[in-house]
């Protein structure tokens, strides 16, 4: 028997066996727990979290594209008529047009900014507003951001600010969702790993590189490392804690050097 045996959970966000909501998801396997997965929708997705999911025989894989209202609703119907409740939601989502990281952030466009928000930001809102519909007291959710949301990072740019907005939406939602149902909101503050969106920003092998030298632990993360923390913050050994951005960084972020 796992710690979350009996435990039904749904994951937005796995692309491939390299993806952070994959390392969250063996996690919470590892602990028995049930998950359901979406995926972005388009042939070459489907068929490579398909073979990703192949041992483990989800009983749901659903498209899902978060700017569409009706893929949102629809997830959530099914899974909750499928199981009769959900516990945990992992939101591991982000998107800004790469023309819009080159440029500086003075130069964002209004569509660019636009789409971003929707992607990044939006998207957690609507999910984890679906989701406790179908929460019993004790839920909990949480989403990936990252330092450049409390700093400038140059080449971060339009995505600093989106992950800014996520943050303080954990907070507000971890208010509205505490008051009103007892569900947990919180967000982890991964340090930089190659995935298939990360190896798309500009310079980060350089950041990689930085970050192995400035943090505490004088390494970057690992990416099980994640996945033990989303483990935490799904799981009661976390009851206590809400609203919370906890930084899995090797303690880069309280350096000031
Ligand atoms: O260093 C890193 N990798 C860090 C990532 C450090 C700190 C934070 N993060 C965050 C990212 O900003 C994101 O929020 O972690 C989250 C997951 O990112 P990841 O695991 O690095 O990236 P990836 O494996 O690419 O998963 C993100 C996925 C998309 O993948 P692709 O590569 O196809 O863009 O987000 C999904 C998509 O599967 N996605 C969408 N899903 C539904 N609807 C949409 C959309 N419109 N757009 C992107």
């Amino acid at each position: 028997m796992g710690k979350l045996s009996g435990k039904i959970g749904v994951v937005m966000g796995v692309a491939n066996e390299r993806s952070l909501a994959w390392a969250i998801s063996q996690a919470l396997y590892a602990e028995g727990a049930e998950l359901a997965f979406t995926y972005l929708p388009g042939p070459s997705n489907e068929r490579r979290v398909k073979r990703l999911l192949t041992p483990y025989q989800p009983k749901l894989l659903l498209p899902c594209d978060v700017q569409n209202d009706g893929d949102i609703t629809n997830v959530f119907r099914t899974v909750g008529k499928t199981y009769g409740r959900i516990d945990m939601l992992v939101h591991s989502i982000a998107f800004a047009p790469p023309a819009e990281l080159r440029r500086p952030y003075i130069q964002v466009s209004r569509e660019g900014f636009h789409r971003a928000m929707d992607i990044s930001v939006y998207s957690f809102v609507a999910a984890s507003r679906a989701a406790a519909g179908w929460m019993p007291p004790g839920g909990s959710i949480v989403t990936i951001t990252y330092f450049g949301a409390e700093k400038v990072m140059p080449g971060y740019n339009l995505m600093g600010i989106c992950k800014a907005a996520l943050e303080h939406s954990v907070r507000y939602l971890a208010w509205d969702l505490g008051r009103e149902k007892q569900i947990r909101v919180n967000a982890i503050s991964a340090g930089p790993i190659r995935t298939l969106s990360s190896a798309g920003l500009p310079e980060f092998d350089r950041m990689l590189d930085h970050v192995a030298q400035k943090a505490c632990l004088n390494r970057n993360i690992a990416w099980e490392e994640i996945g033990a923390a989303g483990l935490y913050l799904l799981s009661p050994a976390s009851s206590g804690v809400t609203g919370e951005i906890l930084h899995v960084d090797a303690g880069y972020n309280i350096v000031g050097l």
